[in-house]
């Protein structure tokens, strides 16, 4: 149950790593979009302060923050209705990630899935950053006492360790003081795998750009990636218990159910039995159907950069109004002098 002294906020950011993919679009952004139309107060954050724990390329990051910032746009978040912008211009994040750090434990760090699976057998290599990355996230959305966090499959383990420090920072301090956020994953294609490997997951900075849809691909390059996505020989089963163990077709029926919006046993029935010859057109015809008319208004957006750097700096100070009283109280309760 949300705590109903906090008022109902959605708080969810992507980072940009690289272009966005039909994994952000399905397990992220379209419902992002559909928030707006609720009763929740909807932020949104291009998280380039998260993007940095890797390495980017300065020439190309600013343009990367505003391609993410087009892909929002571009799918229908309205500036209006929604509170969006990069987090670098919102200097509380990094403070409050700050705090956080000293709260949260080095072992809740090490038991993150998704810290082992970046840091491989290198972990000695990486940077301080990746590994304490999902405290800086506990405080992107604490910051904003954000009630509700829509993500993808992935990011469950985070919003649960978000939970985590919240917890631990209103037992040390004596205080009821973070609200305890809730995770939402529902639907459909809330974990979009790799069109190469249906173990894994797909990602934009995936090594081979035909493992991923990209939300800019053309149609001859979605229908080329569909049609060379690895599949079993086995055609589509009647009903969805028929997917199990067959991680390549669960994957794509998902993604046609998330695209279409329905369920992936209406998918099953609207082609029964259908071989990989009939289904891997359908799906691609739905992509470019769905994806087309985003990736050309994203390039229109990204033709005037300075309309897309205002949006960012007007909703960067609307977050802020937010943002700044709650870390001025999380100071207070902490004890740090602050004139
Ligand atoms: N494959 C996916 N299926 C469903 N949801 C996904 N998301 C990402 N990939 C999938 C969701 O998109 C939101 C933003 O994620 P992010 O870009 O900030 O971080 P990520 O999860 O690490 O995404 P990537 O694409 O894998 O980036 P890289 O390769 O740079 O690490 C989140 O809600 C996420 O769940």
């Amino acid at each position: 149950m949300t705590d109903q002294k906090f008022t109902p906020r959605v708080f969810s950011g992507i980072k940009p790593s690289g272009g966005l993919t039909l994994g952000n679009y399905l397990g992220a952004i379209k419902r992002f979009v559909a928030y707006q139309d609720t009763d929740f107060e909807t932020i949104y954050c291009v998280v380039d302060l998260h993007a940095i724990t890797v390495w980017q390329d300065p020439a190309h990051l600013a343009d990367a923050t505003r391609e993410v910032a087009a892909g929002f746009l571009a799918a229908g978040i309205d500036p209006e209705r929604s509170v969006l912008f990069n987090q670098a211009q919102v200097s509380e994040h990094a403070e409050l990630g700050w705090i956080f750090n000293c709260v949260a434990r080095m072992g809740w760090m090490n038991r993150m899935t998704q810290w082992k699976e970046k840091s491989g057998k290198n972990a000695e290599a990486q940077s301080l950053g990746l590994f304490a990355y999902p405290s800086l996230m506990a405080a992107d959305i604490l910051l904003y006492h954000a009630t509700h966090v829509p993500v993808g499959e992935d990011q469950k383990q985070h919003v649960e360790l978000t939970r985590d420090i919240a917890q631990k920072f209103n037992h040390d301090f004596g205080i009821d003081f973070f609200p305890e956020t809730q995770p939402v994953i529902e639907g459909p294609a809330m974990r979009v795998m790799n069109l190469r490997d249906g173990t894994k997951k797909m990602s934009k900075s995936g090594e081979s750009d035909m493992e991923r849809i990209n939300m800019t691909d053309d149609a001859d390059a979605i229908a080329r990636k569909f049609r060379k996505a690895r599949t079993d020989a086995e055609p589509l089963p009647e009903t969805a218990a028929g997917l199990t163990g067959r991680p390549e077709a669960k994957n794509l029926v998902e993604i046609y159910a998330g695209l279409a919006d329905i369920t992936p046993e209406a998918v099953l029935a609207q082609y029964p039995g259908a071989g990989w010859g009939v289904f891997k057109p359908a799906l691609a015809d739905l992509a470019v159907e769905r994806l087309a008319p985003v990736s050309a208004e994203m390039a229109r957006l990204m033709g005037d950069r300075a309309e897309i750097d205002r949006i960012l700096g007007r909703g960067a100070e609307r977050a802020r109004e937010i943002a700044a009283p709650i870390l001025k109280q999380t100071y207070d309760i902490v004890g740090l002098l602050r004139g």
